[in-house]
């Protein structure tokens, strides 16, 4: 039976039963290829908080004292059931969000299984620190912090609630995460499986709702001892401050305004490719997505032209379908932001190349929420179209003619999450690399991503890394004990 018509309500995970929320506060969830309202999920109260807080603090001895085999096993487990119900959780994701299904199976689902096996496997192979002289002995003890929060953001759900759920669990951890209201399902179903791996209850806790409501209960709550947060800028500052002066440990990823540095010498046809990927895809709701492209000036014309005829050939359509290359966006307030976002870049003078408004999608989409990849030139590196997030399928052109150039308009926001580099000089690939304000700076290539490597960004990007040993590190608090003997 399609998933639309066998989920009415999403619930709550909590002391490893799947509960409505106390108060009985739901909200609309909507599917954003239709517009259309097809399930409800729970706006939790500071009460369900409180019931998972409980439930967590109540499990954390059992599970902090297992090994780290026993606990990797678990997870182990989960990865296998998200892969055997792989295509049920490629449905969902796509319904949830609008993505297309093609993406949702080629990266959202299949990664989310990835994120577990990858830490529980980096845990197993962990190590610590020791340190020897005459007659004494310093270790360093790596133990786990209590009951902590992972809080999701809407544009990848799974992927990026299993990159953080995973290593919070594994490093001995109990976690209350809060998917967003905006996408909860796939969340909802990992649920399922983790009861049907057998994790034990108030292990893992998922507390459903809005940010404004559930979430604040969650990162005020004393119980919490650290918040790993993936969202919006705005919002990280608003948990910074609530977080900070509770001295819990916090990790910020937020949002970008990645530049793409495109110089003559590339390998061209692959860096106009991957250009595309990196411009639309998710229909430009990664916080990875390349939204200002640098051209250097002698392939400029050709590069805007090729781009744009590229650009207009995407289709923008029904989810489900396979030719499908842009879905919907997550929501209508999303949609109108994105599209308000395009009329002050023309009234910023921007030149719009393709694009620019609603893409109108028929039949069983027509009442939702889809917008035409859109390219603009012509626009001030200081203009807002150029400083501020839009998370959309929009992006700006605009040729250099120096590499010092190339580099201060890279650097010209108050972003540093990511940026890309197109070039066949290694030399100059280092050069600029070292001087781009980003945590992740790709060479040749876009989204190339291996897990043990530190991952987040400088500036309004964000606080800390996640990844590999970062992440592992981060869960913990480190004690030094030195004997002498
Ligand atoms: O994210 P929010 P939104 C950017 C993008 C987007 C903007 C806002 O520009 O337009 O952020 O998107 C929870 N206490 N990114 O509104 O508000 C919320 O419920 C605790 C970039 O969707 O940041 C959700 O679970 N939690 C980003 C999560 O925070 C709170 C990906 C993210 O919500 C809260 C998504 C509070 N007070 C959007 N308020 C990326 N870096 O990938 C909200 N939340």
């Amino acid at each position: 039976m399609p998933l639309t018509q066998s989920v009415e309500k999403i619930l709550n995970y909590i002391g490893g039963e799947l509960v409505a929320p106390q108060e009985g506060g739901w909200l609309d969830n909507f599917e954003p290829a239709t517009g259309a309202v097809y399930s409800q999920v729970p706006d939790s109260s500071a009460a369900d908080v409180e019931r998972a807080v409980a439930a967590a603090q109540a499990a954390f001895p059992g599970w902090s004292q297992l090994s780290f085999e026993a606990r990797a096993s678990y997870l182990f487990r989960i990865a296998d059931l998200i892969d055997r119900d792989m295509s049920q959780l490629v449905e969902a994701e796509s319904m949830d969000n609008g993505k297309p299904l093609k993406l949702a199976a080629e990266v959202d689902i299949p990664r989310s299984s990835k994120n577990f096996r990858f830490y529980a496997g980096a845990v197993l192979n962990a190590r610590t620190e020791a340190y020897t002289s005459p007659q004494v002995l310093n270790v360093t003890l790596r133990q786990p912090l209590g009951v902590v929060t992972c809080i999701s953001p809407w544009n990848l759900p799974l992927y990026l609630l299993t990159w953080k759920v995973a290593p919070a669990l594994l490093m001995g951890n109990c976690v209350i995460a809060k998917p967003s209201e905006v996408t909860p399902l796939t969340a909802y179903l990992l649920a399922q499986l983790c009861r049907e791996a057998g994790l034990p209850a108030g292990v893992f806790n998922i507390v459903h709702g809005s940010g404004g409501n559930t979430g604040n209960a969650i990162i005020g709550h004393p119980g919490i001892k650290a918040v790993s947060f993936t969202g919006g800028t705005r919002t990280g500052r608003h948990i910074a401050s609530v977080v900070a002066p509770q001295f819990k440990k916090l990790s910020l990823e937020l949002g970008g305004k990645n530049p793409n540095l495109i110089f003559a010498d590339c390998d061209y046809d692959k860096m106009l490719a991957t250009t595309l990927r990196s411009s639309f895809a998710n229909q430009g709701q990664i916080c990875l997505c390349g939204s200002r492209i640098y051209v250097e000036r002698g392939i400029y014309g050709k590069f805007r032209d090729d781009f744009v005829e590229r650009s207009r050939r995407l289709k923008v359509g029904d989810p489900r379908l396979a030719e499908t290359d842009l879905g919907a966006v997550v929501s209508r307030a999303h949609q109108e932001k994105i599209l308000g976002a395009i009329e002050r870049a023309k009234a910023e003078g921007g030149k719009v190349l393709c694009g620019g408004g609603p893409a109108e999608v028929g039949g069983r989409c027509s009442g939702g929420y889809f917008v035409q990849p859109t390219v603009i030139e012509g626009l001030s590196e200081q203009c807002a179209t150029n400083q501020e997030e839009i998370f959309g399928p929009v992006v700006t052109l605009q040729p250099f003619d120096r590499e010092e150039e190339a580099v201060a308009l890279a650097n010209a926001t108050q972003y540093g999450l990511s940026s890309s580099l197109w070039t066949r000089d290694l030399s100059r690939a280092m050069r600029v690399a070292e001087r781009i304000e980003a945590g992740v700076v790709w060479v040749n290539g876009w989204m190339v991503r291996d897990l043990r490597t530190p991952f987040g960004g400088v500036k309004q990007s964000g606080v800390g890394r996640e990844g590999g040993d970062d992440a592992l590190s981060f869960w913990i608090e480190k004690k030094n004990v030195c004997i002498s003997y």
